[in-house]
């Protein structure tokens, strides 16, 4: 492949996956998060085992001053990526609307609208001058309908679909595609973020079925990298085969 390609979230779950999907192919990565040791890490076993050019930017995607010193301490030529991957976010708390946590609400609108819209805003005025770039952003099946007690995460996942749209309309006479993977279900560090650090609640959401790993998603993100550059991946939902809709499983105890 040997595009550069910016992911967030990369210290964990979906984004980590992506990263090694990604350094298979020989891509030159800047590996993106707030927690440094982990992306040393990883940068450090795809270093050994791909023999790939690795950067890691440790940044908090609120932080617009933090997110735009770091990508200036890049080589020049990688503060524009070829790929970038809008993955970093989380949710937090599952309670009804009337009792959820105004605190939650700030951090989940902060993390998954505007550290999205500050990272792309920042980076998409450079592909355009460039005349090239893939912005694929990761959804939500919680940003396509809402479930019990999803409220402000589903709208901020509602959010990006819509921003994934209005980006791809923008930017069409610049050369740029712009992409959603949307999952459903997938076993990362996804629910204990979200129920702060309840491991048997967290587990609890997976079980009785076999939910997507980050792996599964990573292989779709990478799929839509891929394709010819006349062929845009608009939108892919991706779901367990055991899940028919946001809240309806087939579990099986
Ligand atoms: P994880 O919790 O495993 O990973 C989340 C990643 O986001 C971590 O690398 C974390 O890094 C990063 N992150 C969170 N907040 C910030 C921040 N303020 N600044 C920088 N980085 C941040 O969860 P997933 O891999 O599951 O989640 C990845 C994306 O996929 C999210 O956008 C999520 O909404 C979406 N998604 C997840 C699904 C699921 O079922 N798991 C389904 C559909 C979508 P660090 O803490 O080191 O900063
Ligand atoms: C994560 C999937 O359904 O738990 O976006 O919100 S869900």
């Amino acid at each position: 492949m040997g595009k550069s390609v910016f992911i967030t979230g990369a210290s964990s779950g979906i984004g980590r996956s992506c990263a090694l999907r990604f350094a298979e192919t020989g891509a030159e990565l800047i590996l993106t998060a707030r927690r440094h040791d982990r992306l040393q890490a990883l940068a450090e076993q795809i270093r050994n085992t791909y023999q790939t050019i690795v950067y890691t930017l440790s940044f908090d995607v609120t932080h617009a001053g933090e997110m735009q010193s770091a990508i200036e301490s890049l080589p020049r030529h990688l503060r524009c990526p070829d790929i970038l991957i809008n993955n970093a976010g989380l949710a937090l708390g599952l309670k009804p609307f009337h009792e959820a946590s105004y605190d939650h609400w700030d951090t989940m609108i902060d993390t998954n609208v505007k550290g999205l819209l500050n990272l792309s805003r920042f980076i998409s005025p450079m592909m355009v001058q460039r005349g090239s770039g893939h912005i694929i952003n990761i959804g939500s099946i919680a940003g396509k309908e809402v479930y019990p007690n999803g409220n402000i995460y589903c709208a901020t996942k509602a959010a990006v679909d819509s921003l994934t749209k209005a980006m791809r309309i923008d930017l069409l006479p610049y050369g740029i595609r712009v992409s959603q993977v949307a999952p459903g279900a997938v076993e990362t560090e996804f629910s204990v973020v979200r129920f702060e650090g309840d491991e048997e609640r967290a587990k609890s959401v997976y079980a009785g079925y076999k939910p997507l790993s980050a792996g599964d998603v990573a292989d779709v993100v990478l799929w839509v990298a891929q394709q010819p550059p006349h062929v845009n991946i608009s939108d892919v939902l991706v779901m367990p085969a055991a899940q028919a809709s946001a809240s309806i499983f087939h579990k099986k105890f």
